[in-house]
């Protein structure tokens, strides 16, 4: 019996050595492993360590065009903002016509260009420019040897029909030029005839005008705080003058309470000429106003007006303004910085005198 039971653990042990061993085998043979429990058995991967490699790479990739996005984004955004055009400003209700000027409101200006001598300095005409009363003939360069015809005023006019009232500007135009690149000119009101200016309207660049009417580059400013001409009107201010100068702009192009409030063309009949059509209403008085016109190489900064008030007599040259003449009334010779009124002579049967006025003389008439 005891014999019997020791070959019966003999036979477990061995059967349980055996299933061990069976146990601790990996693979067999063919490259299979046997999934502990279940008969099924699975491919192994033979080169798993370049699969684990492929993914960083693939991580690493989207990161680099997101930091270079970043840096790209100012770009378009400055190439939007120019491609922005302006609202077109409204469309005008009412054109002016034909300019109607008048033949008594039509006056000259001294014309510098009359004793041009090339490579010589101009000689200015007496009287003509006096920096101290807002009288300025200065066509030229401070040497007055570059003299350039377009910014010399010679004639100016003014008339009017139901709606507008017709500026003309004439330059220089015994060359047959047209007004220059970047010029401006224009014509300044004095609605209450003290001598100050009250609106002033011009345009720049004339050079891209045709002979209709445009609004374009065309401005209204107005001096809503009566301060032009600082403390002293239509003489330099002594000290530094405190005045913002024309400070309201009224009409821009087209852009305004009134989007045809001023027009400016080149003159259909006079090439060397600029003329303005302005609304009757932006001159308040009807009984009468002093007019006068601009010529400028540089664009006018209506918040330095009076010039001669901000600049001393050295500082600006290139630029002309016309003798004053008077709307509605008859011409006055003691006005300052009158063109010249011819009045009859004393003695029947000669020709008028004319007068002019002076700060230091008053009224001078010369007479035949
Ligand atoms: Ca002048
Ligand atoms: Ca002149
Ligand atoms: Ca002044
Ligand atoms: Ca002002």
């Amino acid at each position: 019996m005891l014999r019997l039971f020791k070959v019966l653990c003999l036979t477990l042990i061995m059967a349980f050595i055996l299933q061990a061993c069976s146990l601790s085998l990996p693979f067999d043979l063919e490259g299979k492993v046997p999934i502990t429990g279940a008969d099924e058995v699975v491919e192994l991967p033979e080169e798993p360590v370049q699969q684990e490699e492929a993914p960083v790479i693939e991580e690493a990739q989207p990161e680099e065009p997101a930091v270079e996005a970043e840096a790209e984004e100012p770009e378009p955004v400055e190439e939007e903002e120019p491609e922005e055009p302006p609202p077109p400003p409204p469309a005008p209700q009412l054109m002016p016509g034909e300019a109607i000027l008048i033949d008594a409101q039509t006056v000259k200006d001294c014309y510098s260009g009359g004793s041009l001598v090339a490579g010589e300095p101009i000689v200015v005409g007496t009287g003509c420019d006096v920096w101290r009363l807002n009288f300025i003939e200065r066509p030229f360069d401070p040497s007055r040897v570059d003299y350039n015809p377009n910014l010399d005023i010679v004639r100016q006019e003014l008339g009017y029909d139901d709606d507008f009232y017709y500026a003309r500007l004439m330059v220089d135009m015994k060359e047959g030029m047209q007004p220059d690149l970047g010029f401006s000119y224009g014509v300044e009101l004095d609605l209450d005839v003290d001598g100050d200016g009250d609106v002033l309207i011009y345009v720049n660049g004339p050079e891209f005008m045709e002979d209709e009417w445009s609004r374009e580059r065309v401005l209204v400013w107005q001096d809503l705080n009566d301060d032009v001409g600082g403390a002293t009107p239509v003489e330099k201010d002594e000290a530094p003058t405190e005045s913002d100068g024309y400070e309201f702009i009224y009409f821009e192009s087209g852009y305004g309470d009134d989007p045809d409030a001023a027009w400016a063309r080149i003159s259909p009949t006079y090439p060397s000429a600029v003329e303005f059509a302005f609304k009757k209403y932006l001159v308040e008085k009807e009984d009468s106003f002093m007019w006068w016109m601009w010529a400028s190489m540089e664009p006018y900064d209506p918040h330095m007006f009076d010039y001669v008030d901000r600049f001393e007599k050295e500082e600006k040259y290139f630029i002309d303004n016309s003798c004053r003449w008077i709307m509605h009334a008859p011409p006055n010779a003691n006005l300052p910085n009158s063109c010249p009124v011819f009045k009859a002579a004393p003695t029947p049967g000669v020709g008028p005198c004319v007068c002019t006025w002076s700060r230091q003389q008053g009224l001078v008439c010369d007479c035949p």
